[in-house]
């Protein structure tokens, strides 16, 4: 249509300015004609009166000879008509006749050419014409005809030439849009079947239609090279992105507007972006700290789209539109929130129970048993289809990219599918996937791996898992797994598995940083009723069993209990956010966490300050950060961990190259971030030596270590790990755009 519409008005355009060209031209040509025509009526007029009038004339009956040419002047396009008998004489005219017109001046008329006379009617042609006889051998007969006839015809002329032309530029465009068209079809079913093979690939004893004439073996060689050529000019396009881009939110921004321009995007997720909260009279609105909003937020912002999310807060109901919709950022809407309302029965179901109590402790090897209550997964199916639905009706087109997040969903994608055909779906799994046999205990596992498959592309932190869950697949189901390109086949279509680790904002906002490292260092001890020079650790987390907060504490103990020396020297901060704290399992987490940090305090703290400082509540970003730069160590020791973001942000944190990482070798950051010190959190002597280490580690070796780290988290930043997963997606539409099998195409 773009295509046609390119063509049609440049050619319209082009024969206007042809009409309006030749209209001149045609004007002066019937101007001659009509010249001629009224010359020859007035020869005409002259011979047909001459006899009478000369008769009137012998009669002397000047009268008469007045009306006679009134009466002839009642023809529409003779205006008036006079008789001079000489020179010296005095016309006999009808009315109108000019005044310019005098016997004396009648030379002036006479002659060859057009004599044309302006008035105030529009130009008059004059004709004077000999009529002699013996009585007057010099009478001259005056013909004027009103001319304004011509000018009226050569603006109808005009006009039909013009619609003329248009009609013809109409015709003409409309035959070479058709050819056009016909050929271009013909031309891309041709490459569709040269990039499947078909045909040229075929053998022509298996051609079901023998009328086809079998495919010249020429060409065989193009359908490959054509599809060698496709994928290095991805590749290529693959590594410039990578080593060229530096990626911040304009980067995303740009790249999402030139690969996704008018894209419906859909954003899933169990929290929202944005909630609104009762405090007695006020409304407070609240932002997750969380890295999946920082994320997603930009893509959101480019594409307009909507996020779909549990609407948790206690003011949330207040402040949705009939549709169950806010626009966000509330200062600036720039994107639609779509909140989904869940029952308490359903919250528990769905969200502690299936989802916390059992895929939670499923993928994180923890050693906290799973619980499956059959009564939870029915939950858990229910509203991932209440979401599924939600989906649906946000969705603005019939092949929407939607972004599903995390273990909330794992039914989600399948949902999707089976109503949008077509939808570009992208799931993100952000903890981690176990191995086989550890997933083999889930009761729903068929069910669970046949609903990630529903994604087209589904993506880990680490290769690690992606690995855990292409084997998972290969043992529980009949699905195609192709290692070689990490792409699984099920039920016809293809799910891409990648690897996509998260990351923080770079750089981190200016708000985190704007007191420096000297101001937080001093401001942090003073709050703390600490020394000036007193050695400061950090840990960060949510107050989770996963996190290994218990055996971090069991490293500090043993620290104190191999160097002495740091007793009353050193003290650890642990900011604990509280969480899932209606779960069974996380209240005897935080009085086990309580209990051992009293017990060390107890053990070593009695003659100074203490050896942990415990704040299990929520802290806004900014006083985490404000630990993040006053520590001299942070102290990451999970688990399991699908990424760690913590250990990003305490690097991000150091703009003075300054402090030491420890970090759990079990953390999807361990692999990004080797220059941190990289511990077993179970081996409490190796954790206490690399506390040792770090506390008394050289500024050069710090800032050498912490230069590295920070290069890496700049680089491979939140905004990456968005705008990869995007571009792949865009990259495969394109391909099913091409083979006209949408949602089927792999990476
Ligand atoms: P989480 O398990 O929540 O995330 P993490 O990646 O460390 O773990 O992110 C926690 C976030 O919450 C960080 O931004 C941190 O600053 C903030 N936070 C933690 N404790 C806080 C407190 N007491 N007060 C205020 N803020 C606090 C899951 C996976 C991770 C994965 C992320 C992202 O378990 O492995 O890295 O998703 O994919």
């Amino acid at each position: 249509m773009r295509l046609s519409l390119r063509f049609i008005l440049p050619l319209l355009l082009v024969l206007a300015g042809i009409a309006y060209a030749i209209a001149p031209l045609v004007d002066k040509l019937t101007l001659g004609w009509f010249m001629r025509d009224i010359e020859i009526r007035s020869s005409l007029i002259a011979s047909t009166i001459q006899e009478p009038l000369q008769e009137q004339l012998a009669a002397n009956k000047n009268a008469k000879i007045a009306e006679f040419f009134n009466r002839i002047t009642q023809n529409e396009r003779i205006y008036a008509v006079g008789y001079c008998p000489d020179p010296t004489g005095t016309v006999l005219a009808s009315r109108w006749l000019p005044a310019e017109i005098r016997c004396a001046s009648l030379g002036r008329w006479e002659g060859p050419g057009h004599h044309l006379l302006p008035s105030a009617q529009g130009p008059l042609q004059v004709a004077v014409l000999p009529m002699v006889s013996e009585a007057m051998p010099a009478g001259r007969l005056i013909v004027v005809h009103d001319m304004s006839f011509i000018s009226r015809r050569s603006e109808e002329t005009n006009r039909y030439l013009f619609y003329a032309f248009m009609g013809l530029a109409a015709v003409i465009s409309l035959i070479t849009v058709v050819i056009a068209q016909l050929s271009w079809r013909g031309w891309m079913a041709g490459m569709r079947s040269l990039l499947r093979g078909e045909g040229l690939l075929r053998r022509p004893e298996f051609d079901a239609q023998p009328a086809n004439p079998p495919s010249p073996p020429g060409f065989k060689p193009i359908a490959r090279d054509l599809q060698r050529l496709i994928q290095e000019l991805e590749a290529d396009t693959r590594a410039r992105d990578e080593s060229q881009v530096t990626w911040t939110p304009e980067a995303l921004r740009g790249i999402l507007r030139g690969e996704l321009s008018g894209e419906d995007v859909i954003v899933v997720s169990n929290r929202e972006p944005y909630s609104h909260q009762r405090r007695g009279e006020r409304i407070e609105v609240q932002r997750p700290a969380s890295g999946l909003v920082t994320a997603l937020e930009p893509i959101m912002r480019a594409c307009s789209g909507t996020w779909i999310a549990h609407g948790s807060g206690s003011a949330d109901r207040d402040f949705v539109d009939k549709n169950d919709c806010v626009g966000v950022p509330p200062d600036k809407p720039a994107y639609q929130l779509r909140r989904v309302w869940l029952s308490a029965e359903e919250e528990a179901g769905y969200y502690y129970g299936f989802s916390n109590e059992g895929l939670w402790p499923l993928c994180h090897i923890a050693h906290v048993r799973p619980t499956f209550r059959s009564s939870d997964w029915a939950q858990y199916v229910a509203v991932n289809r209440k979401f599924a639905k939600a989906v649906v009706s946000e969705a603005k087109t019939k092949d929407p990219i939607v972004l599903v997040q995390d273990y909330h969903m794992a039914l989600l994608p399948k949902m999707i599918r089976d109503e949008l055909p077509n939808a570009t779906i992208i799931t993100f799994w952000h903890i981690p996937w176990p191995n086989p046999e550890s997933f083999a205990i889930c009761p729903w596992r068929e069910e669970v791996l046949e609903g990630l498959l529903g994604s087209s592309i589904l993506g880990f932190h680490t290769q690690f898992h992606c690995n855990n869950f292409v084997d998972t697949v290969d043992r529980f189901i009949e699905a195609r797994v192709d290692r070689a390109s990490f792409n699984v086949t099920f039920g016809g279509k293809s799910t891409a598995v990648r690897r996509y680790p998260i990351s923080i904002a770079w750089p981190p906002e200016a708000e985190m940083m704007e007191k420096s490292v000297a101001d937080c260092r001093s401001s942090i001890r003073q709050l703390n009723d600490l020394p000036q020079e007193h050695k400061l650790g950090v840990g960060v987390d949510r107050l989770d069993y996963t996190k290994g907060i218990v055996e971090r504490f069991r490293a500090i103990e043993r620290l104190l209990e191999l160097n002495p020396d740091w007793i009353g020297r050193f003290t650890f901060v642990q900011i604990a956010a509280p969480t899932r704290s209606g779960i069974d399992e996380y209240q005897h987490h935080e009085e086990q966490v309580r209990a051992m940090a009293a017990r060390i305090n107890t053990r070593f703290g009695r003659q100074g300050p203490p050896p942990i400082v415990l704040k299990i509540e929520h802290h806004e970003p900014r006083e985490v950060y404000g630990y993040f730069r006053a520590a001299d160590l942070c102290f990451v020791s999970s688990l399991h961990d699908g990424m760690n973001l913590v250990a990003k942000e305490f690097v991000g944190a150091r703009d003075d190259e300054r402090g030491v990482l420890i970090l759990s070798e079990f953390t999807g950051a361990a692999r990004e971030l080797p220059e941190a010190l990289v511990v077993n959190p179970y081996d409490a002597d190796q954790c206490a030596a690399a506390l040792h280490l770090a506390l008394t580690m050289s500024p050069n070796e710090q800032r050498d270590r912490m230069r590295l780290m920070r290069g890496l988290v700049a680089e491979y930043n939140v905004f990456r790990w968005a705008g990869r997963m995007l571009l792949d997606a865009a990259a495969m539409r394109r391909r099913s755009r091409l083979t006209d099998k949408p949602g089927t195409s792999t990476l």
